[in-house]
């Protein structure tokens, strides 16, 4: 995004002013949330242009809508995109993507390290289209390679992973892609476009989740989509016109709020989890953790070429396995129990027996979800209150 003058606009300007320009009709500062189903024509003609796609405006909110239409700019131009689609969830964004580019026949190439609910989509119901996945190690960039075959039409991976928090070299995944004509879709969810921009690093799509810290405050499930404006006419001309993943106005206008704060809350994030980690480390109940803000992380330096703070998501195991990671999570007070990541207030849970259950006793090994794994979505509280809470449900362990 750049001003009249062609300069580029920073990042938290763009968060505060990317696709908006305050209402020629009322003046309104804050962007209006257009709740309408539909658009009155100028006239017949004007009508039939629309739907003939001749001519770009408003017809119908399951297609495009002027709210909509500021969450999708915004955040194209905070991700250095193109053009953004916004969607019912993260997992429509996901799926739409995958309808946009594959047909029955094709093959994806993923990394096995991502949310349990993406892993199921492309092991269970897209085979049932057509559509194969192969899941593969991440990290090591041969195994990327290795898994081409004609058929392969898509790389998926998310970077930091849901929940290992592995990071990928994303640009290295997108060299091997395009020298084999293969677009890279990156699942930006737990980075933001704050902490990383997976398009600049040579990835052809993006998509989040914005339930997480796109909206922040954990109160609206959402999706969207970055890329190319020829794939997003594409995705909203195809799709989701047929299919119909399109989200309230309401959701997109608290998406918006959420991302005028961004920067503010992924660096208090950033801050209180590697404190909480620093914390944890040290804890002589703790068998392993994984942040990548630590030294230990085996990806800390790719984490530090590659995002610009580390985040707000902690996992770590628990002496004592599953039976001890239960005890952990009944004894947490200020800690809410609860499958969404990326709110104001801090999170845990135990993957193996919720986000990640719909796997398969060896996809959950495949996937590193051991039965000892807790995640932490570290919140914005003061952090000596969230570490208070954390050392009291310890003791309990
Ligand atoms: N991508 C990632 C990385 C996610 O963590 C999730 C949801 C999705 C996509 C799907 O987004 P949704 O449709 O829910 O907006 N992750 C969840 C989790 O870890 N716990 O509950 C949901």
């Amino acid at each position: 995004m750049t001003t009249d003058q062609g300069e580029d606009l920073g990042f938290d300007t763009i968060s505060l002013h990317g696709g908006y320009t305050p209402d020629e009709t009322t003046g309104s500062r804050a962007v209006p949330i257009y709740q309408t189903t539909s658009y009155v024509f100028d006239d017949a003609d004007h009508a039939a242009r629309l739907f003939a796609l001749e001519e770009a405006g408003n017809i119908y909110t399951r297609i495009g809508n002027p709210t909509h239409a500021v969450f999708e700019k915004r955040v194209a131009a905070l991700e250095g995109g193109e053009a953004g689609l916004a969607t019912s969830s993260g997992m429509a964004a996901i799926h739409l993507t995958i309808m946009t580019l594959l047909e029955a026949g094709d093959e994806i190439v993923a990394s096995k390290y991502i949310y349990g609910g993406t892993y199921n989509l492309l092991s269970t119901t897209l085979p049932k289209y057509g559509i194969e996945t192969k899941f593969i190690d991440p990290d090591e960039l041969e195994s990327w390679e290795e898994a081409i075959s004609e058929d392969t039409k898509l790389f998926f991976l998310e970077s930091p992973g849901n929940p290992l928090l592995n990071i990928v070299d994303i640009e290295g995944v997108a060299e091997i892609a395009h020298a084999n004509d293969i677009p890279v879709v990156v699942d930006n969810t737990f980075n933001t476009p704050y902490l990383s921009q997976p398009l600049k690093l040579g990835a052809d799509i993006v998509v989040h989740s914005a339930t997480k810290y796109i909206g922040g405050h954990g109160s609206s499930i959402g999706g969207i989509i970055v890329g190319s404006e020829d794939f997003i006419f594409k995705a909203r001309t195809e799709g989701y016109r047929d299919i119909g993943p399109a989200l309230s106005p309401v959701n997109s206008w608290l998406f918006i709020q959420g991302l005028e704060t961004l920067s503010l809350r992924m660096e208090r994030h950033s801050e209180n989890a590697q404190q909480v980690a620093e914390w944890l480390e040290e804890h002589p109940k703790v068998e392993w953790i994984c942040y990548p803000g630590l030294e230990r992380h085996v990806q800390h330096e790719l984490a530090k070429k590659q995002q610009k703070n580390f985040g707000g998501m902690i996992t770590f195991g628990i002496q004592g396995g599953f039976e001890a990671g239960k005890k952990l999570i009944n004894n947490v007070e200020l800690c809410s129990l609860l499958a969404n990541v990326g709110d104001t207030r801090t999170l845990i849970i135990h993957p193996a027996s919720t986000t990640h259950e719909q796997l398969e006793a060896e996809e959950q090994e495949e996937a590193g979800i051991t039965e000892d794994l807790i995640r932490i979505s570290v919140g914005l509280e003061n952090v000596e209150d969230i570490i208070a809470d954390l050392k009291q449900a310890m003791e309990k362990v």
